[in-house]
């Protein structure tokens, strides 16, 4: 039994007890009200789910479990996906455990790859990512534990191996995708020796002489890995989850919402922005040039990609560490140095403006000038690397879900009709 599964064996069952006492006492008391705004606005504020892997302050910006995200970009992915499901950072033993335990499940079943082969040319690798995981569900072994009897308590151990399995395969599938969707040959088989990211890093076929891109690797994994529990992507696969369909359904249903162009799809589109402005001004625009193409974006009314948010109020901590690794590694780069450029002139645009809330950029404004920068130039494949780290939240929270016994998920939906007549009795 590895580490990570140790660790949860004992401390889980006291933690389920914990929470089923703690409902119980205190279940009829209120902790969020419903505004007429927020039901017909995407319920940004209500208070409705439950996650304790990480919480996002809008003033502060992604924390997990306690610790904020500038304070983790150092660690190994491996490392953070243990904080996040645990609660706690592994020793040296519990680390090198889930690192064997991730590179001895890497292998993907030939069957994924003729069911991907089979695709139209044109797919988008987004697709093939979330069908590729659709369909190895056949190995899920929560779904024949389940078939077989397993009991409720037992239901966070099944989940748990089904995430491991997961989770050591995504970065084989995910650079198997970018080899065959974008014709750079025969897929590279993983070196066990690697840890997490620098094998997907070498298996990607990036060239790579001093380690910056798995450097790179290391740090996307962390920083896009969790961001609570209410955004498209985790509230998904949170719901799907809690049907007890298996983390394969699960984690390839959040990722189809993270393939929106509002939600995890803007990395590409920032970069495409980026692109523009250096083909429109032939280098590094000043800043009233970039400023009037700005106007132009949001004049023709468009957002500008990589700025606002939903939560936060602040630069997110995770584009200020992309932002420092550029400076270290690329300051040079024209396409940094247009990103650099993009932040010192677009939040007085946007206040200007006066619509979006937040005027400050958010995690995806900077990563794909990075990404490029290494000779990632096919930005259509960006939001396929965010999911490969969203899905160690993903995991995390159903392997949580599951410990707690948490419920199927089954709001109450009413008609405009009822709230209508609702508000008007005052
Ligand atoms: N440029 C122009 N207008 C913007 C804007 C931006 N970057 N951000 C928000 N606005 C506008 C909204 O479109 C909205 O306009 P309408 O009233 O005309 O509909 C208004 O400002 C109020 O929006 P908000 O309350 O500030 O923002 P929301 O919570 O509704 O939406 C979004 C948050 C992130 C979707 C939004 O800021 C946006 O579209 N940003 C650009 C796309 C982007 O960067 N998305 C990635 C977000 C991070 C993420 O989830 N990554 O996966």
């Amino acid at each position: 039994m590895g580490k990570l599964k140790e660790k949860l064996a004992k401390t889980v069952p006291a933690l389920r007890d914990d929470i089923k006492g703690f409902v119980k006492q205190n279940a009829d008391k209120s902790v969020s009200e419903v505004k007429v705004s927020q039901l017909y606005g995407g319920m940004r504020g209500v208070k409705a789910l439950v996650c304790d892997t990480s919480v996002v302050p809008p003033d502060k910006g992604l924390i997990i479990r306690g610790r904020p995200i500038g304070e983790l970009k150092d660690q190994l992915p491996e490392a953070v996906f243990y904080l996040l499901v645990t609660g706690e950072m592994p020793d040296a033993e519990a680390l090198e455990s889930l690192k064997k335990e991730f590179s001895s499940r890497s292998k993907v079943p030939d069957y994924v790859w003729k069911t991907l082969e089979a695709l139209p040319k044109d797919s988008h690798p987004m697709v093939m990512f979330s069908l590729g995981i659709l369909a190895m569900e056949k190995e899920s072994v929560f779904r024949k534990q389940y078939t077989a009897g397993m009991k409720k308590s037992e239901y966070w151990d099944a989940t748990l191996e089904d995430c491991l399995n997961l989770l050591g395969k995504l970065p084989n599938l995910a650079a198997g995708i970018y080899r065959m969707k974008f014709d750079k040959g025969a897929r590279i088989e993983p070196d066990p020796k690697l840890d997490w990211a620098a094998n997907f890093a070498h298996m990607l076929g990036i060239k790579d002489p001093d380690g910056s891109f798995a450097d790179l690797m290391r740090l996307y994994m962390v920083l896009h890995s969790d961001h609570e529990g209410g955004n498209v992507s985790a509230h998904t696969c949170h719901c799907v989850g809690s049907a007890l369909s298996d983390p394969y359904y699960a984690v390839s249903a959040g990722l189809n919402g993270l393939a929106g162009p509002l939600h995890g799809l803007a990395n590409q589109e920032c970069l495409r922005w980026v692109i523009m402005v250096k083909e429109k001004f032939g280098g590094v625009p000043t800043d009233e040039q970039l400023k009037q193409f700005a106007w132009d974006t949001l004049n023709s009314g468009q957002v500008i990609p990589g700025y606002g948010h939903a939560v936060l109020r602040i630069t997110d901590p995770r584009f200020a560490a992309f932002r420092e690794f550029g400076a270290r590694v690329c300051a040079d780069d024209p396409y940094f140095q247009i990103v650099d450029k993009v932040f010192n002139v677009i939040p007085g645009v946007l206040k200007e403006h006066g619509k979006a809330k937040d005027p400050w950029p958010n995690v995806d404004a900077a990563s794909g000038c990075l990404l490029y920068h290494f000779g990632m130039t096919e930005f259509e494949y960006y939001t396929v690397l965010f999911g490969v780290s969203r899905a160690m939240g993903m995991c995390s929270q159903l392997v949580v879900s599951r410990a707690l016994g948490e419920a199927i998920e089954r709001p109450k939906s009413v008609t405009t009709d009822w709230v209508k007549e609702t508000v008007s009795k005052g």
